[in-house]
């Protein structure tokens, strides 16, 4: 892109009152955490697809993730899923993963592999299993010592698949019992991100189901919990977007798992079925970045932006680059929103002039904008092909077949 085009663009968003200096400085605040398992082989409850050159353990996903960094400059931490990062040294993988330039980030304890769980891990009525679910809660708040983590992020498979299979309201105090225990546990920097889903693998009842599940759970634990909000898990037509508002004006949006769906918690790369959707999100979080209000202010800085995706049948590497460029294109598009002109038009009962002002950012061009910061930040101006131009993708596969897999 030529500087002519960024010239042009930088006086069409002057015009409209963007300072693109503002814009600048933000989008290179922006870092996204992608999750180690987004790096093996994944599948549907059909099959999983084994494909060459996966990594074998989880020194090689960050080796992975390590490339998606390199050519975006966005995703500087890496979330692990115990066990399937187990490692002997903790100490070890972190050193690794600070070598190539990257941060361990959230710790997901996984409570929904193994055969004891079936009928619910901190949820189930056998008070033998609640106690191994939670020591294994308590564990990960070690573990999130040992790798410098400041997140525990946490998903239940809890719930049941029919009416009278389980007593609801006790198995919500079972849930509180053991996130209590392991919010004890935690030292004054880290917070538990509580991530809700209304269905799925639980038919009937899910025992964290939604936002004022997970909220309500947060408040009463106390000011290190917060609310994760998965953009697949809600139901068709959800306004996730006004989700995100209440909870960051209630101090209590702790991050995200970006993904995208068109059914239900399909886990595809975001941006790529309702890129709409993603950027009124941000819409709302840069809308609350403006405010005065301190506390609001505060919980914005904090938010962790990660991604939760399933690559199925795509390249793994390619499709994490996909995606952190779609989340920073997007956030870019919302960054271009004049909330002056929004207030305005709100002031003037002025329905189609909010509407506008708010889309009408979302139609522009930003690809001058995204080359003239990547240029700043030495970056290539396309990282997908610069990537791609590559021998990596290629060198990878001596690994071979059999990788890891979640
Ligand atoms: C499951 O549906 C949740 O999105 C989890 O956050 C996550 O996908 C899981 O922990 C990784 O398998
Ligand atoms: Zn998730
Ligand atoms: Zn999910
Ligand atoms: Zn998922």
């Amino acid at each position: 892109m030529s500087d002519k085009a960024y010239a042009l663009f930088e006086e069409q968003q002057q015009a409209r009152g963007i300072d693109l200096g503002w814009v600048k400085q933000q989008l290179s605040k922006l870092k996204i955490e992608t999750p180690s398992w987004g790096y093996g082989d994944s599948g549907t409850r059909f099959k999983v697809f084994q494909k060459t050159g996966v990594p074998r353990n989880p020194f090689e996903k960050f080796e992975d993730a390590a490339q998606v960094h390199k050519y975006t400059g966005l995703a500087p931490s890496v979330a692990i899923h115990i066990p399937w990062d187990k490692v002997d040294d903790y100490g070890k993988l972190r050193s690794h993963a600070e070598g190539l330039g990257l941060a361990i980030g959230a710790v997901n304890p996984n409570l929904f592999q193994e055969e004891e769980y079936e009928l619910g891990s901190v949820t189930n009525a056998d008070a033998a299993i609640r106690r191994k679910a939670t020591d294994h809660l308590l564990e990960c708040v070690d573990i999130a010592k040992a790798t410098g983590s400041r997140e525990l992020s946490l998903w239940f498979a809890d719930g049941t698949n029919y009416p009278g299979q389980g007593d609801i309201r006790q198995r919500k105090a079972w849930m509180q019992e053991a996130l209590t225990e392991m919010y004890k546990a935690m030292t004054p920097e880290m917070r538990m991100l509580i991530e809700y889903k209304f269905f799925e693998p639980a038919f009937y009842h899910t025992d964290l189901a939604d936002w004022g599940m997970a909220y309500n759970l947060a408040q009463k634990l106390g000011p290190q919990a917060e609310v994760l909000v998965d953009t697949g898990h809600h139901a068709q037509g959800t306004n996730i977007e006004h989700i995100v508002a209440y909870l960051i004006d209630e101090q209590r949006l702790g991050g995200f798992h970006f993904n995208s769906r068109k059914y239900a918690d399909d886990d595809l790369i975001v941006g790529s079925v309702n890129p709409y959707e993603l950027f009124l999100i941000f819409y709302q979080i840069i809308g609350a970045g403006l405010d005065q209000d301190a506390g609001v202010r505060r919980t914005v800085e904090d938010i962790a932006y990660m991604i939760d995706q399933s690559h199925n049948i795509e390249q793994k590497i390619p499709a994490m680059i996909r995606s952190v460029l779609n989340v920073q294109t997007q956030y870019a598009k919302a960054l271009l929103i004049n909330h002056e002109e929004v207030a305005e038009a709100q002031r003037r009962a002025d329905v189609l002039g909010a509407e506008d002002a708010v889309r009408k950012a979302f139609e522009f061009d930003v690809t001058p904008l995204l080359h003239a910061l990547r240029e700043e930040q030495g970056l290539p101006l396309d990282p997908m092909k610069a990537y791609l131009d590559t021998s990596y993708g290629k060198d990878i596969l001596v690994r071979g077949k059999g990788g890891a897999s979640w």
